[in-house]
C-alpha cells in the first residue's frame, strides 16, 4: 500500500457497535483498514457473543467465511463476570478496567503503528460499549507502551438512542457522548462523529418493524459515511485532502463534533455539487441545525472520467463549497474552518457528496435527551454520596456511582456546550473593522 495513505483501524465495543463494525468490515474490506478491526464486548450467561451478529450472517451468506477468521483474534471478550453491562455505563467502564489485560492483548495483536488513525465506536444507549470505549480510548492515549510511536489520532462515533428509548438509555448517552468528549475534565478523542437512530430512520423511511432489519438499515447507511471517511472511493481513489490530516484542528479550537450529511448515487451527467450539497445539508444524520455549524469537510467522490474531462475540479468545489458554506453555515463568512476534497475514483459510477457539519450547536440533541437524563437521575437513590443501581433482570449486577462522577460529567459537558455556543456567536459577530485594524498593524 502507498504508504503516504492513512491507516486506519477500527476498535468497536458492545453489541451495536459490533454489528456495524463488522458489517462495514465484511462489506468493503477496505485496503487502508487491512484487518486491523477489534470487535469488543462483555459476556453473558446465557447468549453465545456469536448471536450479535446472527441476522448479518443470515442475511449474507457470505460474511460467515469472513467471520469464522476473525472469529478468534479479533473478537475480544472482557470482563470478570459473565454479566453483560447491566446496560449501565458504570458497569461497562469497570469491567473493562479490571480485564484491561485482557483488552490490551487483542490491541496489541492489532499491530498499530504510531501513526494510524484509531476509529472507535460505540451506541451510547448501552452499558457495554459506551461504559468501555470512552475509558480504552482514554487509556490508550495517556498510557505508554500500549501502541508504539504515539502519534495516533482517535475518532469515535457515537450513536443515540431511538426517540422512543427509555430513560435509563438517555442517562447513558449524556454520559456516553460527555466521556467521548471530555473524560474527567480533559480532551478524550480527537474527533467526536454524532449520529441518531430516529434521525437516520426518519429519513431512510424504514418502515420493518422487526428490531433485527430497522438496525440492519440504520447501520448500512452508518457504514456509508464511514467508508466516505475511510479512504473513500476505492482502493485506486486519488483525494487531494485526507480527513485524517486535519483532525488537530477542531481540537485546536476545543470543538470536535461533527455530523455526517450525505447525498449518494447521483448520476453526474445530470446532478451538479450545488444541488447534491442541498440534499446533504437536508440529511443529517443527527438533529441539528446547519446555521450553527462553524466546521465543514466536504467530501466528493467522483467518477475518474468526469474529473478527467475537468466536469469537476478541485478548484470548482472548493469555489462551490465556499458559496454553500457562506449561505448556510453560521456567520457572514461561512463558519471558521473548511475543507473540500475531490477523490477521483475509478471504481464509482456515481457522484457521492458527504459534508461532515461541525460545531453547530448541541442543543436539539440535548433537548431530546435532558428531560429522560433527569428522569433517571432523579429516580435514583442517593446515599452517602453515592448512587446504587441495580439490573432489574439480573439482580446480582450491581454499580456505585460516585455522585461526584456526576457532577463531573455534568461539568464536562456544560463547559464543552458553552464553549461551542461562545465559538458560533464569535463566528456570527460583524466583522472586524479593517480600518482600525490594518492602522494597528502599521498601515
Ligand atoms: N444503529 C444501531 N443501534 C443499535 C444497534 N444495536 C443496538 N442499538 C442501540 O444501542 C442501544 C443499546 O446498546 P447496545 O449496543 O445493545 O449495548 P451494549 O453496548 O452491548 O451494552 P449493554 O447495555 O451492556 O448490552 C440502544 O439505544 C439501541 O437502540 C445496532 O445494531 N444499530
Ligand atoms: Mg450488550
Amino acid at each position: 500500500m502507498d504508504e503516504h495513505t492513512t491507516r486506519w483501524s477500527i476498535i468497536a465495543s458492545g453489541e451495536g457497535a459490533n454489528r456495524i463494525s463488522f458489517q462495514y468490515y465484511a462489506k468493503f474490506q477496505n485496503p487502508a483498514i487491512e484487518d486491523r478491526v477489534l470487535l469488543l464486548n462483555t459476556t453473558t450467561a446465557d447468549i453465545k457473543p456469536e448471536k450479535t451478529f446472527e441476522y448479518i450472517l443470515e442475511k449474507n451468506p457470505d460474511f460467515r467465511e469472513t467471520f469464522n477468521k476473525i472469529k478468534r483474534e479479533r473478537v475480544c471478550i472482557f470482563g470478570k463476570s459473565p454479566s453483560g453491562a447491566g446496560n449501565n455505563w458504570k458497569v461497562g467502564e469497570n469491567e473493562a478496567r479490571q480485564d484491561f489485560d485482557t483488552i490490551r492483548r487483542y490491541i496489541t495483536n492489532l499491530r498499530l503503528s504510531g501513526r494510524d488513525v484509531i476509529f472507535g465506536i460505540t451506541t451510547l444507549g448501552g452499558g457495554t460499549g459506551n461504559g468501555s470505549l470512552p475509558y480504552i480510548i482514554n487509556r490508550m492515549k495517556t498510557e505508554r507502551g500500549i501502541i508504539p510511536g504515539g502519534e495516533n489520532s482517535f475518532m469515535a462515533l457515537g450513536i443515540m438512542p431511538y426517540d422512543f428509548e427509555a430513560p435509563q438509555r438517555y442517562f447513558n448517552a449524556v454520559c456516553g457522548l460527555t466521556r467521548l468528549l471530555r473524560f474527567n475534565g480533559t480532551q478524550n478523542a480527537d474527533l467526536v462523529i454524532l449520529v441518531d437512530n430516529s434521525q437516520i430512520e426518519k429519513m431512510i423511511d424504514v418502515k420493518e418493524h422487526v428490531k433485527e432489519e430497522r438496525f440492519y438499515r440504520i447501520n448500512k447507511e452508518i457504514i456509508k459515511a464511514i467508508d466516505m471517511m475511510i479512504a473513500p472511493g476505492g482502493t485506486d481513489a486519488k483525494a487531494t485532502i485526507d480527513v485524517a490530516d486535519y483532525y488537530q484542528l477542531p481540537s485546536n479550537i476545543g470543538v470536535y463534533h461533527f455530523t455526517p450529511c450525505m447525498s449518494l448515487g447521483n448520476d453526474p451527467e445530470i446532478f451538479e455539487i450545488e444541488t447534491a450539497l442541498e440534499t446533504a445539508m437536508n440529511r443529517p444524520m443527527a438533529p441539528l441545525d446547519p446555521h450553527t455549524a462553524t466546521m465543514a469537510y466536504i467530501i466528493v467522490v467522483s467518477p475518474q472520467k468526469y474529473v478527467e474531462n475537468g466536469t469537476f475540479s478541485q478548484e470548482d468545489l472548493e469555489n462551490i463549497s465556499r458559496e454553500w458554506a457562506v449561505k448556510n453555515m453560521a456567520g457572514t463568512r461561512g463558519g471558521v474552518l473548511r475543507y473540500s476534497s475531490l477523490v477521483s475514483s475509478k471504481e464509482h459510477d456515481t457522484l457521492d457528496i458527504m459534508i461532515l457539519l461541525g460545531g453547530f450547536s448541541l442543543e436539539k440533541v440535548i433537548e431530546k435527551s435532558l428531560q429522560k437524563y433527569y428522569d433517571f437521575k432523579d429516580s435514583l437513590k442517593m446515599e452517602q454520596d453515592e448512587i446504587e443501581l441495580r439490573d432489574m433482570k439480573n439482580p446480582q449486577i450491581r454499580v456505585r456511582i460516585n455522585a461526584k462522577d456526576i457532577d463531573r460529567i455534568e461539568a464536562d459537558i456544560k463547559g464543552y456546550i458553552r464553549l461551542t455556543e461562545d465559538r458560533i456567536k464569535k463566528t456570527r459577530e460583524e466583522e472586524i473593522d479593517m480600518v482600525k485594524k490594518m492602522k494597528e498593524w502599521g498601515f
